[in-house]
């Protein structure tokens, strides 16, 4: 366990500036660095952020994405190593001791090493957990990446730090960023990289007609849900036209307050009348919150808003194309637009197969309080992805879990638990559950409360899904 300091927030700042600049100085003293991220995209951003301090410092590096069961095998043979985004809950001693590197971990994932543990080699571990701030909420790898590039001034690094804490769904549970993100939002918006206003809470701002947008809201099953037709009435009953003067399909971006206002309205009746009535006083927060923009991205593309941009960065990740997204995030764009433009549209049509498979094979399985689907056939790295977009076309008032096959030494699954953002308001933290039930299972798992994930043997898979089932009484 760790040791947490209880001291208040400014103390604990302090302290962490106190590491940051022993990890500035560490950066400065070497000749070259090796740098360590997570493959998903807060850790390609984090990555990234990492890479362009060395840029800006002229110091020679490698960006290495790794996934975490790798962690304890990794190997340096530079000054120093970085690992960002992973390596608390990892044994890295051997990174430590097998090397002459010095090593930095910033991580926001629970650690499992006290505060100042001394390693044969230099470690300097940075994570807010050792303050008692809730990493799943107070800031991201890429969070603490870019409160290192502040100690060098790089403040123009600044936005990036918005877009992995959203890529990392910190702002999902009361629809704002908090804690430490609320200083790099501040740090972004005074030098004009990010503007963030109150919106509906639609994805697809920028890229998606609003009537399509529409059709895909929310955590729970609507009139609306997966009906265009719908959606494009339910538009013209509230007199928001659906395209303007020139033919031009509408955009969320495009509607004026007094539009928003009609739409939030609507949808907030629409909804009261679908949830049970626990759940109603939470039903404002689905629907609005803010959204992240980034100044000098172009409008209507899918780098404008934060949270259609992770899709990209998530695109590549989960394609195993990691340096391409860290090449987009550099904005090293013009020599890959073709490139990223054909892994999207697969990745999008990946998707599509795989959910109408899933639903023509009548796969999902419903118990008493969970639902599950073996997605057999589907990369472990999109069953999370899936399982979210399966919710709103099956019972969303029960979590859905979807498992695939890992290829690994030992047989096991990728499992992913997607629920609706309703189930973590009243207070059921599925990361939590989902942690000690692996454990129980031989396999390993967490999470934020209502999108997790874990590792499970083959063997011990149904006993997973039971223990799942018996763990919750959603009712
Ligand atoms: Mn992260």
């Amino acid at each position: 366990m760790s040791s947490v300091i209880n001291n208040n927030f400014e103390e604990s700042r302090n302290h962490m500036e106190l590491l940051l600049n022993k990890a500035k100085d560490k950066i400065l003293d070497a000749e070259d660095v090796t740098i360590y991220s997570h493959t998903d995209c807060d850790g390609i951003t984090a990555g990234s952020i990492l890479s362009s301090i060395m840029d800006k410092l002229n110091i020679d590096h490698t960006v290495n994405f790794v996934e975490i069961n790798e962690v304890e095998t990794l190997e340096t043979d530079t000054d120093l190593t970085i690992i960002s985004d992973l390596g608390a809950g990892q044994n890295v001693s051997n990174l430590c001791t097998n090397s002459n590197s010095s090593v930095i971990v910033l991580d926001h994932h629970p650690p499992i090493r006290q505060l100042g543990t001394k390693l044969k080699g230099d470690l300097i571990e940075i994570n807010p957990n050792y303050y008692g701030l809730d990493g799943s909420y107070t800031i991201s790898g890429g969070g603490l990446s870019y409160l290192l590039a502040k100690t060098f001034h790089f403040y123009d690094l600044s936005w990036m730090g918005i877009l992995s804490a959203v890529g990392d769904m910190q702002n999902t549970m009361t629809g704002k960023l908090r804690g430490l993100n609320t200083e790099i939002l501040h740090d972004a918006t005074e030098v004009g990289c990010v503007d963030y206003v109150n919106d509906l809470l639609l994805y697809g701002r920028h890229t998606r007609p609003l009537f399509v947008a529409l059709s895909y809201f929310g955590d729970i099953h609507l009139p609306i849900t997966n009906n265009r037709n719908e959606c494009i009435h339910f538009l013209e009953n509230l007199d928001i036209p659906v395209k303007n003067d020139l033919g031009t399909v509408r955009y969320l971006c495009d509607l004026n307050m007094n539009e928003k206002a009609k739409l939030f309205n609507e949808l907030l009746t629409m909804m009261t009348r679908e949830v049970p009535d626990k759940y109603v006083k939470y039903v404002p927060k689905l629907i609005s919150g803010e959204s992240y923009e980034f100044t000098f991205e172009e409008d209507y593309t899918p780098f404008k808003d934060a949270s259609e941009y992770s899709t990209v960065i998530n695109a590549c990740g989960r394609n195993g194309r990691h340096e391409l997204g860290m090449e987009v995030i550099k904005g090293n764009r013009d020599n890959i637009a073709g490139e990223l433009e054909t892994l999207v549209k697969d990745h999008k049509r990946y998707l599509a197969q795989n959910l109408s498979r899933i639903q023509e094979d009548n796969n999902v399985e419903i118990l008493e309080n969970i639902q599950y689907f073996n997605g057999e056939g589907i990369r472990p790295s999109v069953v999370g992805t899936i399982a979210g977009m399966l919710l709103s076309n099956y019972d969303w008032q029960k979590p859905i879990v979807g498992y695939t096959p890992i290829d690994s030494d030992e047989p096991g699954y990728k499992v992913s638990l997607r629920c609706s953002r309703l189930l973590g308001y009243e207070g059921v933290h599925f990361g939590n559950i989902v942690r000690d039930i692996s454990e129980k299972c031989g396999g390993s798992g967490g999470g934020h409360s209502v999108a997790c994930g874990a590792y499970i043997p083959e063997d011990n898979m149904d006993h997973f899904l039971q223990l799942l089932n018996n763990s919750v009484n959603i009712a």
